[in-house]
């Protein structure tokens, strides 16, 4: 099946979702990539509702990481990505959600991108404040039940926009999306989807979030606009997120001599894509076989 892509989906401006963007082969591969997950074999036991999470950088990651960051420029998704230095591994058991929130704008970049394994989950994303009215949907996609995966919830004085996200789906947050929407995920219910496959034997979602931590986002613009000065798009991408400093990192605000010593070690991670151990994984792409951007 190709990738498909919603722009601004459910009227959420910079959100945007690409369907099958890879293999199921990648997939379980993924899953199963027990460097990239807490590895408790059964989260159900005991009753364990909670999700798991697990923080890697790119020096942990094998190929298949570098050539999901890939799929994000190479699909469409956003033209000029950059490859993160950050990814989040969560498991959602049935039963655990995640509270709607921000994405901090002083401790992450610019862009925000998820990836759904095993299992579908449903994000939503609930209006800026003062935003009674949500925007028309102007693309759906049909859900596991056969019903309009994208759908409005109309409260009092605000809104939500729900989505189903579908196994082997991915978005990414960008813009108004990323800076004034809150984003969460509603709790996991053994119905809803289809069955999961039989390599997901305990109906776990799981999820990669990939993100930039501020200082490297920065550097990653500043660099691409040194190699390409006229680029209006990069010039105007800096500039947008010039407005917020780098200043927290792991919840804790950090002074000035801090933030230029995180420089210093996050312009190291840049020169070690670029020309240093992993400037190799850093090219990786998935074959034609898995997925079908190729
Ligand atoms: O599980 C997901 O796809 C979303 C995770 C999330 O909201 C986050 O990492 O901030």
């Amino acid at each position: 099946m190709s990738v498909r892509i919603i722009r601004n989906a459910g009227g959420v401006p910079g959100l945007m979702v690409a369907l099958n963007v890879f293999s199921e082969e990648v997939e379980k591969r993924v899953f199963e990539d027990g460097n990239l997950f807490h590895n408790e074999t059964n989260l159900n036991e005991g009753n364990d509702k909670k999700k798991k999470h697990f923080v890697t950088s790119p020096f942990d990651w094998n190929e298949d990481i570098f050539s999901i960051c890939n799929l994000v420029s190479d699909s469409g998704l956003l033209c000029e990505y950059f490859t993160p230095d950050y990814l989040l591994g969560l498991t959602y058991p049935i039963g655990a959600g995640f509270q709607a929130h921000h994405d901090s704008r002083h401790r992450w970049g610019e862009t925000v991108v998820g990836v759904t394994l095993g299992q579908g989950g449903t994000m939503y994303f609930t209006s800026p404040k003062g935003e009674r009215k949500a925007k028309e949907i102007e693309e759906n996609y049909i859900n596991d039940l056969g019903k309009a995966s994208i759908r409005i919830k109309e409260y009092e004085n605000s809104y939500a926009v729900e989505l189903d996200l579908p196994r082997r789906s991915m978005y990414i947050m960008t813009g108004e999306a990323r800076l004034n929407f809150k984003h969460g995920l509603r709790t996991q219910k053994s119905k809803g989807f289809a069955s999961p496959p039989d390599w997901n034997p305990n109906n776990y979602r799981r999820s990669l979030t990939l993100r930039h931590t501020k200082c490297f986002s920065d550097i990653c613009l500043e660099f691409a606009i040194i190699n390409d000065p006229t680029n209006e798009d990069l010039i105007k991408r800096l500039s947008e997120q010039n407005k917020y400093k780098a200043s927290v990192y792991y919840n804790k605000l950090l002074k000035k001599d801090e933030i230029l010593k995180w420089r210093t070690q996050m312009t190291s991670v840049y020169y070690e894509m670029k020309f240093g151990c992993l400037s190799e994984k850093i090219t990786s792409r998935f074959s034609r076989q898995e997925c079908e951007c190729y």
